[in-house]
């Protein structure tokens, strides 16, 4: 086999966001680009001779191209084993799983999660590490430093991998191996979960749920897990084929996108229990009849009821939730005695406390949660975890949340996004409320009423390794028990998103009822009143709320 150099121009706009490098998919066309940003990772991790990688993604377009070319690069950097899932699919859970379970020293995987596929829609591109999660910081920065003045990258003359065909394969060195993407995770979810009694609630009683996979990478897991092996009917599993274009949708498992499935759970004839999960299947939404189940409560539902599920029956060590993601899980925290620890928007910001046994669940807002079985979150087991709980609680979801909130208190819980914003102004509008910082932090400024607190922007000491990580949101936190965050989205690909974070406390018996954005207008009012939204967005209301 003869290992080609080619030279290559380098790319100054390759640096990774919240969750990898995303961008358009013409973008990825562009020559060199795709493979810029592999050598740049490979160098980063070189040597890698000898070592085993982990390939696969969400099915979106360009992911059979991009994997091709992957191949090809890591054969001709030395990796002695590739593990490919069939078709070149692999969930981010599942990817998460295979590495730790292969012991590979890491693995790349190809998706830009929620953002839309096709053509003209998005692509991207992530690495993970011998522990099966995100590169931490230090890793990306690294990464991005290579692709600013990589010249050549590797590759080899090779035909292309038949990736519909499980089996080895010897090229030069290196075993490529396509694995079945489902088996090693459906294994792990039936070792931690109380099957019996789930394969029960789902096939005896009058229960009836729907899991909408968006036409994304889950459909596969799902129909595996809840269809066969949980016993559900043919059926349950909608839109469980994976298309390149998600079917022309927003593979995002919220209110607005899901709304196939959200009306499966009202109208005359609602379903008891539904759930979707993202474009890669990290991410998870739940919903009880006509009940939706906010993924900040449903982080503390998780952790107060762990005890309910085989996997933490001992206990867990302690929790985190992203510093968005409302405090409910604080309080289940505290009452519990086990440590709870805010750390800035992204995955990779958990990976150390998991791998230092500091925390066993952890969460975001943005509908995803997750446990130390993986180092990634994981939306299929997050829909696991509540079929469990309703399986041995014999309660339906509406009730369980009703029930925790009358035990600890609710957190109204939205998040305002301004999609596709100028850019600059965007900045902008996130430096104003910098400067005010001082002055709102010190002076107990009243607004619209209510008395401001304190006021910073986030930052965060990792600790484990003692990393700082600054500059992570703008959060005020408001004397009637409120919090206001302002951030700007790092997974976005055209101009600048804008996520505005509002939660509040609520322990009165007679008002845990309400609808969010009602009990939550006056720091509604609060948040446009201190950083001029509509004059920076130049918009009257948010895109999309959560
Ligand atoms: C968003 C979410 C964040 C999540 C990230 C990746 O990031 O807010 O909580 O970790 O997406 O999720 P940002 O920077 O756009 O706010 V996924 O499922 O898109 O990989
Ligand atoms: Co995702």
């Amino acid at each position: 086999m003869i290992t080609e150099q080619v030279k290559t121009q380098a790319f100054s706009d390759q640096k990774p966001g919240t969750s990898g490098l995303r961008k358009k998919v013409t973008q990825f066309q562009q020559k060199g680009y795709l493979e810029n940003f592999v050598q740049a990772v490979f160098n980063t991790i070189a040597p890698c001779k000898g070592k085993t990688l982990v390939l696969g993604g969400d099915g979106r377009f360009y992911n059979r191209e991009a994997i091709q070319v992957i191949i090809r690069m890591a054969i001709a950097n030395g990796f002695s084993h590739i593990l490919v899932g069939k078709g070149g699919i692999l969930s981010t859970p599942a990817a998460s799983c295979v590495i730790r379970k292969n012991q590979a020293c890491g693995g790349i995987i190809l998706s830009a999660s929620h953002n839309p596929g096709g053509p003209d829609e998005d692509f991207g591109i992530k690495f993970n590490g011998d522990n099966g999660g995100p590169a931490p910081e230090k890793l990306t920065d690294a990464i991005f430093e290579q692709t600013l003045s990589i010249e050549h990258y590797q590759t080899i003359e090779a035909d292309d991998v038949e990736l519909d065909q499980l089996g080895g394969l010897q090229i030069a060195q290196c075993q490529v191996e396509i694995i079945d993407p489902v088996r090693d995770y459906a294994d792990l979810m039936e070792s931690m979960f109380d099957f019996n009694s789930m394969k029960a609630l789902l096939t005896q009683g009058d229960f009836r749920m729907c899991f909408d996979a968006m036409h994304a990478v889950n459909g596969p897991y799902a129909k595996e897990i809840l269809e066969k092996r949980l016993g559900a009917p043919d059926g349950t599993v909608i839109n469980g084929v994976p298309l390149t274009d998600f079917g022309g949708g927003h593979p995002d498992p919220n209110l607005v996108h899901a709304h196939e499935l959200v009306e499966l759970l009202h109208g005359d004839d609602p379903l008891d229990f539904g759930a979707a999960s993202d474009g890669d299947g990290d991410r998870n939404m739940v919903l009880g009849k006509a009940f939706y189940i906010n993924p900040c409560d449903s982080l503390a539902i998780l952790t107060a009821n762990a005890h309910c599920v085989p996997a933490y029956a001992k206990g867990i060590s302690g929790v985190a939730r992203s510093m968005p993601t409302s405090r409910a899980v604080d309080r289940v925290a505290e009452a519990m005695k086990i440590p709870c620890y805010e750390t800035p928007t992204g995955w990779k910001f958990f990976g150390n406390l998991l791998d230092a046994g500091k925390i066993t669940l952890c969460g975001e807002e943005s509908f995803g949660t997750g446990s130390d079985h993986v180092r990634e979150k994981d939306g299929l087991w997050a829909v696991l975890f509540w079929l469990n709980l309703i399986a041995v609680k014999k309660q339906p979801a509406s009730e369980i949340v009703r029930n925790h909130w009358s035990q600890y208190g609710r957190d109204y819980f939205t998040r305002h996004d301004y999609e596709a914003v100028d850019s600059a102004n965007a900045k902008e509008m996130i430096n104003q409320l910098k400067e005010k910082l001082p002055y709102l932090a010190n002076h107990g400024q009243i607004i619209a009423g209510i008395e401001i607190d304190s006021a910073d922007d986030f930052q965060y000491i990792d600790p484990v390794d003692d990393s700082k990580t600054t500059e992570q949101g703008i959060r005020l936190y408001l004397n009637n028990g409120g919090r206001i965050v302002f951030r700007l989205s790092g997974t976005g690909t055209q101009g600048a998103t804008l996520r505005v974070y509002l939660d509040c406390y609520q322990n009165n018996p007679e008002l845990l009822e309400l609808d969010t954005q009602q009990a939550l207008n006056e720091l509604i009012q609060v948040a446009e009143i201190l950083a001029d939204i509509k004059l920076f967005t130049g918009r009257d209301k948010p895109d999309v709320i959560t």
